[in-house]
């Protein structure tokens, strides 16, 4: 069993450098925080390097300060804050450790540090993963990389904490979408209530996670919502995010995860679909789909060269956005026959 593996990896190792995905989220930064605790716990070192900053409304995070961020200068481990700096590229580990990444280039120019080929310890729960690690733990039962960071606790024999619990809930609460997504199941619920035996702050977790959006913000949410449009008989709702309409906004909270909520509870749509403009790459165009649950969603994902969950996936497509949109749209009229 790859969670044996996934085990004596850790064990073999002593030095480990933790990675997620780029637009981060509380799975990736929930899963790297627990994970990094773990590490710490059983004595090993560990450092986090992100590509992307993290999203300020996931600073209630415990721990949230141990995370790198890429090409910034970071402090040794043992140093005080008056030490030298070391680069980041200069990083040395042994084991490099991705989590929530379907494939390397999630994880962005993070994946550029392990210069030396290091193993690669994957742990993940998307169904499209490739299984890129030398080390290989994909659950795609699983509703969380969180949820399987837990399972890590228990087979490593560590002891949960409040802190460990309000990271590990704060993934799992987002990636069921509060425990209403398909992937929610009766384990997903036990996880939930062994870590609430902690005290969390359940109320103040949602809120800082959903209720914490800018007032101009909510202004442009309600102008991206009103570009909703339908197609095949309502069975989908799609959107468009244009790079006039954010450029130069500074967006307090997960803008795809609102549309796609607000667009799935449409009567009758089975897929919802986000477009959004990408703001670096002039030409490319990011991708959300949801579905229902009978349209695959990841299998349309990866026809465009990228994956997720049966429910939930994502691409990012080359060209301007009319002209993906027709693309895309065909490709679904295709599931849906
Ligand atoms: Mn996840």
């Amino acid at each position: 069993m790859s969670l044996k593996k996934a085990i004596a990896c850790i064990r073999g190792n002593n030095n480990f450098l933790i990675t997620s995905h780029t637009n981060l989220e509380a799975d990736a930064l929930g899963s790297e925080l627990s994970f990094y605790r773990l590490l710490k716990a059983i004595g090993k070192q560990a450092t986090i390097v992100n590509q992307d900053n993290t999203p300020t409304e996931y600073y209630f995070l415990p721990g949230i300060n141990n995370i790198e961020k890429l090409n910034r200068k970071f402090f040794a481990e043992g140093e005080s804050a008056k030490g030298a700096k070391k680069n980041l590229k200069d990083i040395e580990f042994d084991c490099f450790v991705t989590l929530d990444c379907s494939n390397l280039g999630r994880c962005g120019e993070v994946s550029k540090l392990n210069t030396k080929d290091k193993p690669i310890l994957n742990i993940d729960h998307h169904i499209s993963n490739e299984r890129f690690g030398n080390i290989n733990w994909i659950e795609p039962d699983s509703s969380s990389c969180c949820q399987m960071i837990y399972k890590l606790y228990k087979g490593l024999g560590v002891t949960l904490n409040k802190d460990i619990a309000m990271l590990l809930y704060a993934g799992i609460l987002t990636d069921t979408g509060s425990f209403r997504h398909s992937n929610t199941s009766s384990l997903t619920h036990k996880i939930a209530s062994e870590l609430l035996k902690f005290n969390l702050d359940v109320v103040g977790v949602y809120k800082n996670v959903y209720e914490n959006i800018a007032f101009e913000d909510m202004r442009l949410l309600n102008k991206i919502q009103s570009t909703v449009r339908r197609d095949f008989n309502g069975k989908v709702a799609w959107f468009e995010v244009k790079q006039s309409l954010i450029k130069n906004k500074k967006i307090s909270f997960d803008l795809s995860e609102y549309i796609l909520s607000f667009a799935r509870a449409i009567k009758d749509v089975e897929v919802a679909v986000l477009f959004k403009e990408n703001l670096d790459q002039k030409n490319e165009v990011r991708v959300n789909f949801r579905s229902q649950g009978k349209v695959d969603v990841n299998k349309i994902a990866q026809f465009f060269g990228g994956g997720g969950h049966k429910t939930a996936s994502g691409c990012t497509i080359e060209g301007k956005i009319d002209e993906v949109r027709k693309r895309v749209l065909a490709k679904i009229r295709e599931s849906l026959k």
